[in-house]
């Protein structure tokens, strides 16, 4: 379920983070995800008892084939950072090192000038991230038991610590392409059956917005 490539961290706030699981899920270069809570001084926080925390993912990524500018545009793309949440789903970026920050930071002042309004991101150092509940994690794929069986994933997996799991369940809610799919597939070592179950949502869901 996971391939072994070093990796570095990212990790971002974005409204409700089902939705990123899905889309860093299936982006190339991204090799596992996790979803939780960061940002706050709540100790311990849960779902039910958020703090003040926003919910977060945190992305484990190869910087040989992605890199963390590329990151930030799609965090850009997918959320709205004009607009003024609660605390739970507020616009964040945690940097992991002085590399980190400045690009980021460069990034905002881009992202100002596209929008021309202020943005309510906040740029902040990473720090603690609780993991989320699992059944949050691949919350999407999650959905599809018998999917899940198919591959062996199941109630003693850790579905953040498994690249097949962060791709399958973007590809269940129509991120990622076909072609992508078909080109990885082989590598993901999943049997025809199962493909063929993955590409008929694929093909159901291509490209749908994303609410949450
Ligand atoms: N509308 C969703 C939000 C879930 S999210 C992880 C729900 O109420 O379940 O914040």
């Amino acid at each position: 379920h996971d391939v072994n490539v070093s990796t570095k961290q990212a990790s971002f706030a974005m409204a409700c983070f089902w939705s990123p699981d899905c889309i860093f899920g299936v982006t190339p270069g991204v090799i596992r995800t996790r979803v939780g809570y960061t940002g706050g001084v709540t100790q311990n926080p849960t779902y039910r008892k958020l703090g003040d925390h926003t919910e977060s993912i945190l992305i484990e990524f190869d910087p040989q084939t992605i890199s963390y500018k590329q990151l930030l545009d799609i965090y850009w793309k997918n959320h709205d950072p004009t607009s003024k949440m609660k605390r739970q789903y507020t616009s964040l970026i945690f940097y992991h090192d002085n590399e980190q920050k400045k690009i980021a930071e460069d990034s905002f002042k881009e992202q100002e000038k596209i929008f021309s309004q202020s943005l309510v991101t906040e740029i902040l150092e990473a720090s603690t991230f609780y993991d989320a509940e699992d059944y949050h994690q691949k919350y999407r794929l999650r959905q599809h038991p018998w999917l899940c069986k198919a591959v062996d994933l199941h109630s003693g997996t850790d579905f953040k610590r498994s690249h097949l799991a962060a791709r399958l369940n973007g590809y269940v809610y129509g991120q990622g392409t076909i072609k992508q799919f078909n080109e990885e597939v082989e590598k993901l070592g999943i049997n025809e059956t199962v493909a063929d179950f993955v590409r008929t949502l694929i093909i159901k869901n291509e490209g749908q917005g994303l609410t949450c």
